[in-house]
């Protein structure tokens, strides 16, 4: 009886670290723009200097909610930026990496590679992009956009036209205005709006 039972325990163990190992799916993701983003000048966001805008690949957490960042202009909450199957953060980037030099500015593109799929097939994830590589130490005041959020379901059903990058491939999009809008605008947009330009004083 008793070795029945050390049996049965040994099953459900091996059973419980056989789903662990299936449950994990490392993936590829790819998120990029179309439309240039452009600053609160109409100016397309630096994306060839040393100072190019910092971006953020966040995950929403189990909320489904786009939390604030702290001082230090990293997510608070529930939110996380992604990590690859190995917990190593792979989702930070700058606008303009990726494209030919000259070519970049106003346009993230962002490969992430070998990320478990499955610890984000909850929640979503969106973009928080700045006018800056270094908001915490920048001199001028602090831009930054957050793009929509979205689902693993919206990266795994869009159009695979770059197979390359792996299964996930996603275009996300800020609206048809990229321009910072006047307050009044602001408070409009903030019903409904895919994402709104926000700016912080580096005091706050
Ligand atoms: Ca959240």
């Amino acid at each position: 009886m008793r070795r029945t039972i050390w049996l049965v325990l040994a099953l459900i163990s091996l059973l419980g670290c056989y789903r662990s190992v299936a449950y994990g799916i490392p993936c590829d993701i790819y998120l990029y723009n179309t439309q240039p983003l452009v600053d609160q000048f109409g100016d397309k966001l630096d994306g060839t200097t040393l100072d190019a805008g910092l971006v953020q690949v966040i995950w929403t957490g189990l909320d489904g909610i786009i939390n604030p960042f702290d001082d230090q202009y990293a997510p608070t909450g529930d939110d996380i930026i992604l990590c690859d199957a190995n917990g190593v953060q792979v989702g930070v980037s700058q606008v303009g990496a990726g494209y030919p030099v000259g070519f970049g500015d106003g346009y993230v593109s962002v490969a992430i590679q070998n990320i478990d799929c499955t610890n984000y097939c909850s929640g979503s994830i969106y973009l928080r992009i700045f006018n800056t590589s270094d908001p915490v130490n920048y001199e001028g005041e602090v831009f930054w956009i957050d793009s929509h959020p979205f689902t693993m379901q919206d990266i795994f059903s869009s159009p695979a036209s770059s197979p390359e990058w792996g299964l996930g491939f996603y275009q996300f999009s800020f609206g048809d205005s990229f321009i910072i809008p006047e307050p009044a605008t602001v408070l409009l947009l903030c019903g409904g709006a895919l994402a709104v330009w926000f700016k912080k004083r580096r005091s706050c």
